[in-house]
């Protein structure tokens, strides 16, 4: 009904506030537990196990393992934790949810795979944002890189600010900006009507976490 959409739209912006994504190939310096538990302590609001690209773990039961140790972490601190793309440790773990891009399985498959848990999906351009409003039970939009990214060696050209601002206005979703957002940058992003920020970088190359998420916040 419409209350109990209107109280989703509500929680789904308050978990995109800060949202750290992450995988083993993104840890620098100790281990990915270590620094999704820092993240958590400083009050990061959602994350996502992206366990993808050069250094990544491969095999299912390693990814298996990792992913249940974070979303242990991610319990104790009563924090959303999806998973990227791979539906079939999402459902075997029970994750809260699910983040897809627009390559990646057939959205109204993973939709239906999903239908009580969130489901997030990465749009681009308009294009794909008006195709994904006529999608009632996707839960919001990652919308990027807004800037350029070492994360993702194959990301699309970087959008910037005022096409972050036109691709906002045009969802019919909540809306988490992502790629190459820093503390330096991040009064810029929030200067549009976003609902929150994800990361990467900015919280797995710090030197000190708990300042960066309370910048980002
Ligand atoms: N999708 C678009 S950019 C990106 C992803 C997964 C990487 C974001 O990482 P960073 O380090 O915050 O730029």
């Amino acid at each position: 009904g419409h209350l109990e959409r209107l109280s989703i739209v509500k929680n789904t912006k308050e978990m995109l506030s800060v949202y750290f994504i992450a995988g083993t190939q993104d840890i620098i310096e100790g281990t990915l537990p270590s620094i999704l538990e820092e993240a958590l302590k400083a009050g990061i609001t959602c994350f996502q196990y992206r366990e993808k690209g050069q250094g990544s773990l491969t095999e299912f039961h390693d990814k298996m393992n990792m992913a249940k140790i974070c979303q242990s972490l991610c319990r104790e601190y009563e924090v959303p934790f999806l998973i990227n793309d791979d539906v079939e440790l999402a459902l075997k773990i029970d994750a809260d949810g699910i983040h897809v891009g627009q390559d990646n399985q057939d959205i109204q498959e993973v939709i239906g795979l999903f239908p009580t848990k969130i489901v997030g999906l990465s749009c681009h351009d308009q294009h794909e944002i008006i195709v994904a409003n006529q999608l009632e039970k996707i839960t919001y939009y990652g919308i990027g890189p807004v800037y350029g990214t070492q994360s993702k060696p194959d990301a699309e050209k970087p959008i910037g600010i005022k096409t972050l601002q036109h691709l906002i206005k045009e969802a019919n979703k909540p809306v988490v900006a992502i790629g190459g957002i820093s503390t330096e940058n991040v009064s810029d992003v929030l200067a549009t009507d976003v609902d929150g920020v994800s990361v990467i970088s900015a919280i797995t190359r710090t030197e000190n976490i708990r300042e960066t998420v309370k910048s980002l916040q």
